[in-house]
C-alpha cells in the first residue's frame, strides 16, 4: 500500500468476514477503498480465536461466502463444522481469490474517527498519529471482538502463562502435562474444555453458571460429499434465506401444544440426535416463548445431561436452574460433558465457591487455593455495542457515539446512526447479525449499503444519515421484539448482560441484536432501498 493516500471514497475498518465481503462489492464497484485492519492479517475472530477445539457451530457449506462463483466451486469444506484453521486459511484464500489483499493496511490500528460536516468527510485517526479522509466509513469490527476478563483481584499477579482465549497465543502453547484452569463455559469454554481435557495433567474448570449445552455432532466432509454440496449452492442459500436463523434448519410449524408428550418426546430425540443447531431452531416456535413448552423441553435436554455424566451430584451442577434451553446462546459441544468422567477433571461451582481472587500461583475461591500452570480465561466479550464505544468516534458537532449509546444502542436497521452521516455499520447493534448465522446476515446488509452507495451516486448526492423518527421508530421495534421472547430475562449477551463492565450486570436489558429473522430483516431492507430510502436525509 502507498502511505501516502489520504482520500478515498470509503474506509472499511477491520478485514474479518463483513470487510472482505465489503471490499470485494467495493472494488467490483470500482471504488475507491482502504481497509485498515489492526492485524498483520486478515481474518478478525478467525484470526485471533485460535484455541484448541475452535470451530464453527454454523454448517460449513452455509457459512461461506455466496457471492463468488469462483469461490465456491473451487473451495472444500473438509469438515461439517469447520475449525478454526481451515476457516482461517478460507479466508485467506477468498482475499487472494477476490485480489483484496492490494487495499488493505495491516497492522493498522483505527482509535477513532470524526465527521467534518464542512467537506462532508470522516477524518480517520489511526495509532502513531496518521490519518485518513474519507467520504464513507464503513465498520466492519466484528461483534465479539473486544474480550472482557474477570473483575477480580489479582488478575495480573499470576506468574504463568494467562491468557483471554480471544488472544491464545499465535504460536500456540503446550499444555501437555500441565495443570491448566478455565474460567468460563459459554461457547468457547466448552470448546476449548472438551479439546484440552485429554492432554492436561489436570484440568480445572471453573464454572459460575452452567448453560445448555447440546451435540455439535461433526464429521468429515468427503471430495464426493462437497461435490453434492456444490451442486446443491443454489437449494442451500435458498433455504438460508427462508430461514429465521439464516440456517438450514427451519422451525417446526405443527406447534407444541398439537402434539401429544409421547410424540413431542420421539421429536425431540430424533432432534438431540441431529447434528449442529438443529435442537434449537428446528424445534417447535412455542420453545421461545411460552415458558410451558420451554420447561418441558429444558427438563429433557437435563435428562440427557443425567444420562452422560455419572456422578449424580456434579450432573446437577451442570443443568442450569436459573434459565431455561435457548434463552441464551446454545452453545454446542463434542463429548464436552463426557470430559467430566474423567479422573483429571474437576468441575468448580463459582456460585457455592466463589472465586474470590487470582494469586501468584493460581485461583483461590472462599474454600479452596487452586495451584495451577496455566490459566485461560473464556470469559467473553463486551459484545456487539464494545468495539464501536472503544473508539473515539465522533458524528455532527463533535457528539460521541459512546455516549449516544449509554442506555443502549440507537441506530436505524442496524446500518446507520443519525447524526453520525456516511458511517455504515456491517454486523452493527440491532442489526440481525447476532441472531443470524452471521455470513447470511452480513451479506444482506453489504448489499444493502452497495444499493445506497450505487444510489447515491447515480443521484451526485454525497451525504446520507437516518431521519430521527427512522431510527426512533427502529429502536423501538427492536425493544418491541425482545418483549416477546423468553430471551429478555437472559443473562446473556444477547441482553448485553456482562458482569465484568461496570452497569452491564443482569437487570437493565440492552436492546442489541434484531430478533425477527433474517428473512423479515431482509424485506425490511428490500423495502427501505424501493422506497429510495425515504428514511433518510440524501443530499
Ligand atoms: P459467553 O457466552 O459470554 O460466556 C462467558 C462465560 O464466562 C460464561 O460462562 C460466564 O459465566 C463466564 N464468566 C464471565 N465472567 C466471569 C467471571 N468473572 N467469573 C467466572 N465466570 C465468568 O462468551 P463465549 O466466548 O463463551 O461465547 C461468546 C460467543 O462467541 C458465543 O455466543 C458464540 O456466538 C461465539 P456467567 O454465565 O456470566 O455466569
Amino acid at each position: 500500500m502507498d502511505d501516502a493516500v489520504t482520500d478515498t471514497e470509503v474506509v472499511v475498518v477491520g478485514t474479518g468476514v463483513s470487510g472482505l465481503a465489503a471490499l470485494h462489492h467495493l472494488k467490483a464497484r470500482g471504488v475507491d477503498v482502504v481497509a485498515l485492519e489492526r492485524n498483520p492479517d486478515v481474518g478478525g475472530t478467525w484470526y485471533h480465536n485460535r484455541y484448541p477445539g475452535c470451530r464453527f457451530d454454523s454448517e460449513s457449506y452455509t457459512y461461506g461466502y455466496s457471492f463468488s462463483q469462483e469461490v465456491l466451486r473451487e473451495w472444500h469444506w473438509k469438515e461439517r463444522y469447520s475449525p478454526q484453521p481451515e476457516n482461517l486459511r478460507y479466508l485467506r484464500f477468498v482475499t487472494e481469490k477476490l485480489a483484496l489483499r492490494d487495499v488493505i493496511r495491516f497492522n493498522t490500528t483505527v482509535t477513532g474517527a470524526h465527521w467534518e460536516e464542512s467537506t462532508r468527510t470522516w477524518v480517520v485517526h489511526i495509532e502513531g498519529g496518521r490519518s485518513i479522509r474519507s467520504r464513507f466509513l464503513m465498520t466492519c469490527l466484528g461483534m465479539l471482538s473486544t474480550p472482557t476478563m474477570p473483575r477480580v483481584d489479582g488478575i495480573d499477579t499470576f506468574e504463568g502463562p494467562s491468557f483471554h482465549t480471544f488472544d491464545w497465543p499465535k504460536d500456540g502453547i503446550d499444555l501437555r502435562g500441565k495443570r491448566v484452569g478455565v474460567v468460563g463455559t459459554g461457547a468457547t469454554g466448552v470448546q476449548a474444555i472438551a479439546a484440552i481435557a485429554p492432554e492436561v495433567a489436570s484440568l480445572t474448570v471453573f464454572q459460575r453458571r452452567p448453560n445448555w449445552h447440546t451435540p455439535l455432532g461433526n464429521s468429515e466432509i468427503t471430495v464426493e460429499e462437497m461435490a453434492e454440496i456444490r451442486s446443491r449452492y443454489d437449494e442451500i442459500f435458498a433455504l438460508c434465506a427462508v430461514s429465521p436463523g439464516g440456517y438450514v434448519h427451519q422451525p417446526d410449524r405443527r406447534g407444541f401444544h398439537s402434539l401429544t408428550a409421547e410424540q413431542r418426546r420421539r421429536f425431540w430425540e430424533e432432534l438431540y440426535a441431529q447434528p449442529g443447531f438443529a435442537v434449537w431452531l428446528a424445534n417447535f416456535r412455542e420453545i421461545f416463548v411460552d415458558r410451558e413448552a420451554n420447561a418441558e423441553f429444558s427438563a429433557f435436554v437435563a435428562e440427557k445431561v443425567r444420562e452422560r455424566v455419572h456422578d449424580p451430584e456434579l450432573a446437577e451442577k451442570l443443568i442450569p436452574k436459573d434459565h431455561g434451553f435457548g434463552v441464551q446462546r446454545v452453545p454446542l459441544e463434542t463429548n464436552y460433558y463426557e470430559v467430566y468422567n474423567r479422573d483429571n477433571v474437576r468441575l468448580v461451582d463459582l456460585q457455592q465457591t466463589p472465586m474470590v481472587g487470582v494469586t501468584l500461583t493460581g485461583i483461590k475461591t472462599t474454600e479452596e487455593d487452586f495451584e495451577l500452570d496455566v490459566i485461560v480465561y473464556a470469559t467473553g466479550f463486551d459484545a456487539i455495542t464494545g468495539p464501536y464505544e472503544q473508539l473515539d468516534i465522533r458524528g455532527v458537532g463533535g457528539r460521541l457515539l459512546k455516549d449516544k449509546w449509554v442506555d443502549g444502542p440507537e441506530t436505524y436497521l442496524g446500518l446507520l446512526v443519525r447524526h453520525f452521516p456516511n458511517l455504515l455499520m456491517v454486523a452493527g447493534p440491532q442489526s440481525s447479525s447476532s441472531s443470524v448465522n452471521f455470513p447470511r446476515s452480513i451479506e444482506a446488509q453489504v448489499d444493502w449499503c452497495m444499493g445506497l452507495l450505487d444510489h447515491l451516486r447515480r443521484n451526485g448526492l454525497t451525504r446520507l444519515e437516518p431521519t430521527a423518527e427512522a431510527e426512533r421508530e427502529w429502536v423501538a421495534y427492536v425493544a418491541h421484539l425482545y418483549e416477546k421472547l423468553l430471551m429478555r430475562e437472559a443473562r446473556s449477551w444477547f441482553t448485553g448482560y456482562n458482569s465484568n463492565i461496570p452497569g452491564r450486570e443482569h437487570g437493565q436489558v440492552r436492546h442489541v441484536m434484531f430478533n425477527g429473522g433474517q428473512p423479515k430483516y431482509r424485506e425490511i431492507l428490500d423495502a427501505v432501498a424501493s422506497s429510495d430510502y425515504r428514511e433518510l436525509v440524501l443530499s
